[in-house]
């Protein structure tokens, strides 16, 4: 069994991940690291590494010394929080990359996994059931950022013969741990104020449709992807995955027929002009031909399983 590392493996994806990935590869094989000095309580069940990613010699290191066959470097800025930050939010971004392709180019590794994001559109993209190859034109840093990284990716495959691995999420909905500062972020938020009974302030117009998914398909989507033969995989920058695709209107109405007395109201602010260059829903056709995907959640199981399962000792309510 090939050792993994998850770098960024406290985050709303990383948490998941880890916990799916020691399932099926053993605890002791599932190296979860983060910048935290302490372990977070839902990874305790194995090896945890305290880990900058921006430290390149200290990364490198800890791979090669520890025999890490595969990395899954999940660590980034989201959207949002790279807007306020983008010179930071560059560098992160892509440096921690470099260093991962660089180690799989040596040999030390022999898959990576990096994932991308919707954000690679832009608004010159078309916007309904975007194609896998279309036009790419964002005008945030965090899409700069990862369509750069998508490039980069695909050299590295063609070039040096890395088996790297790539997904552009949609915006994922999870209640095992909260998402990191996305523009997708509101369709997590809202379950917390429905189950508690409060109104939700709703920080994107009520008809901005965006491409979803349920955490359970992304990570299953993510194991698929990893564990397919390499031959199957045709596309080395990022594969199209589409999930569903709501506007913030339709998920609250999905929310009002569990709960008839919960309140949505809008207060559009910054996210509203990235998610105004993002498309509407997503065609991830090569994804099914390629290595078999197909998602399972849909909004109405979704909406059920968010509304039984989240944790609203997770959030202070008062922010
Ligand atoms: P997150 O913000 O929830 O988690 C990121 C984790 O990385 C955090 O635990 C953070 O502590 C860690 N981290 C930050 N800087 C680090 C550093 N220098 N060294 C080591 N760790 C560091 O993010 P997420 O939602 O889990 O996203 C993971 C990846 O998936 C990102 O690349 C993101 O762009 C991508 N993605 C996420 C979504 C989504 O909806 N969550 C959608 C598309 C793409
Ligand atoms: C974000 O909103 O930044 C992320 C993403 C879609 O990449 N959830």
């Amino acid at each position: 069994m090939e050792k993994v590392l998850i770098i960024g493996a406290g985050g709303q994806i990383g948490t998941e991940l880890v916990l799916a990935l020691r399932k099926l590869k053993g605890n002791n094989n599932v190296v979860a690291g983060d910048l935290s000095d302490k372990c977070p309580d839902k990874l305790s069940g194995g090896p945890y590494v305290k880990m900058d990613v921006l430290d390149r010699e200290a990364v490198r290191s800890y791979v090669i010394d520890n025999g890490i066959k595969q990395v899954y470097l999940l660590a980034a800025l989201l959207s949002a929080t790279a807007e306020k930050n983008p010179a930071f939010a560059w560098k992160l971004n892509m440096e921690g990359l470099f260093t991962i392709l660089d180690l799989a180019k040596e040999g030390y590794l022999s898959k990576v996994f990096w994932p991308s994001s919707i954000a690679v559109f832009g608004p010159t993209t078309p916007v309904d059931k975007t194609p896998q190859l279309t036009i790419t034109e964002p005008t945030t840093v965090y899409g700069i950022s990862k369509l750069a990284g998508e490039r980069w990716c695909e050299y590295y495959a063609k070039n040096y013969g890395v088996d790297v691995r790539s997904i552009r999420y949609p915006g994922l909905i999870s209640h095992t741990s909260l998402p990191g500062g996305g523009t997708t972020d509101y369709a997590v938020d809202i379950f917390y104020k429905a189950k508690t009974g409060e109104d939700f302030t709703c920080f994107l117009k009520k008809d901005t449709a965006l491409p979803m998914m349920y955490m359970e398909d992304a990570i299953r989507a993510t194991i698929e992807l990893m564990e397919t033969k390499s031959e199957n995989i045709k596309i080395r920058s990022s594969y199209n995955l589409a999930g569903i695709s709501f506007s913030p209107e339709v998920i609250a109405n999905e929310i009002m027929k569990l709960k008839s007395d919960f309140k949505i109201n809008y207060a559009p602010d910054f996210r509203q002009a990235i998610a105004d260059t993002w498309p509407n829903s997503i065609d991830d056709t090569a994804a099914k031909l390629d290595w078999g995907w197909s998602e399972r959640f849909s909004l109405e199981e979704l909406v059920k399983v968010m509304m039984d399962n989240v944790d609203i000792t997770l959030v202070n309510l008062n922010n």
